[in-house]
């Protein structure tokens, strides 16, 4: 794995929203790449030997150099490929794209899944936290295409994978329709476009499969 090669390899999980989102972007700069599947509950020699840190999917390997944590292997692959560009380059907006993307998998999708799951307090309060989060997200979206604007760049892969193909698969297993289009007709609205890209298309993982891996996820984190 330590030779420098030009090829891109990838290492990680289907149902990763964190793994799927750097693959939208490789699709989406047309960077051929190999795709090594991974099993995280019974981590493979290679990915502890890559990510000994995190010991995390996703893992990107390019020329020799080995890169963790999704957002720097997408501004990495923006910066390497300078081709249909994901991030904006103005500095205050790149760094607020960053911003929310910190805000969706540090506070929207631990309250918006874990708590749910375990609803401590009450599913409708659980519900009703993780809604107050996603409205930041629906006022945000309001009045674009996407998130990056006219077309789909670095959060909206973000939020992408994570919410609609990952934490929604979870929510309706359990029977809850957290964005309902009355509520969040925007962020509905930004659904359809996206489901009509086709490299996300290509990136979304089968949902029947995803449902059924979701509540494993839940079970498992009821019990943890
Ligand atoms: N902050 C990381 C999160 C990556 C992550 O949580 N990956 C999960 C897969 S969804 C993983 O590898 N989990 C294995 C573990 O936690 O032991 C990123 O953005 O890449």
């Amino acid at each position: 794995m330590a030779e420098k090669e030009e090829r891109v390899k990838l290492l990680g999980f289907w149902a990763s929203p964190f793994s799927r989102r750097v693959e939208m972007a490789l699709k989406l700069k047309g960077v051929p790449y190999e795709y090594l599947e991974q099993d995280i509950m019974n981590k493979s020699p290679l990915l502890l030997e890559l990510n000994p840190m995190f010991k995390k999917v996703p893992v990107l390997v390019h020329k020799g150099k080995v890169l963790p944590e999704s957002h720097l292997i997408l501004e990495y692959i923006d910066q390497t490929w300078k081709n249909n560009p994901i991030l904006p380059q103005d500095p205050y907006e790149k760094a607020m794209a960053f911003l929310w993307a910190k805000f969706v998998d540090e506070q929207v999708a631990p309250t918006g899944f874990r708590s749910v799951v375990r609803a401590e307090k009450g599913i409708e309060v659980a519900i009703k936290e993780a809604r107050e989060l996603i409205m930041y997200l629906e006022k945000e979206v309001t009045g674009k295409d996407f998130f990056g604007g006219k077309k789909i760049g670095f959060l909206d892969m973000v939020v992408g994978s994570m919410i609609p193909f990952c934490l929604a698969r979870g929510w309706e297993g359990m029977g809850i329709d957290m964005i309902p289009e009355e509520k969040f007709p925007e962020l509905n609205r930004w659904i359809k476009k996206l489901n009509e890209v086709e490299i996300v298309r290509e990136c979304i993982p089968n949902r029947e499969k995803q449902i059924e891996h979701m509540k494993k996820a839940a079970e498992r984190n009821k019990l943890a």
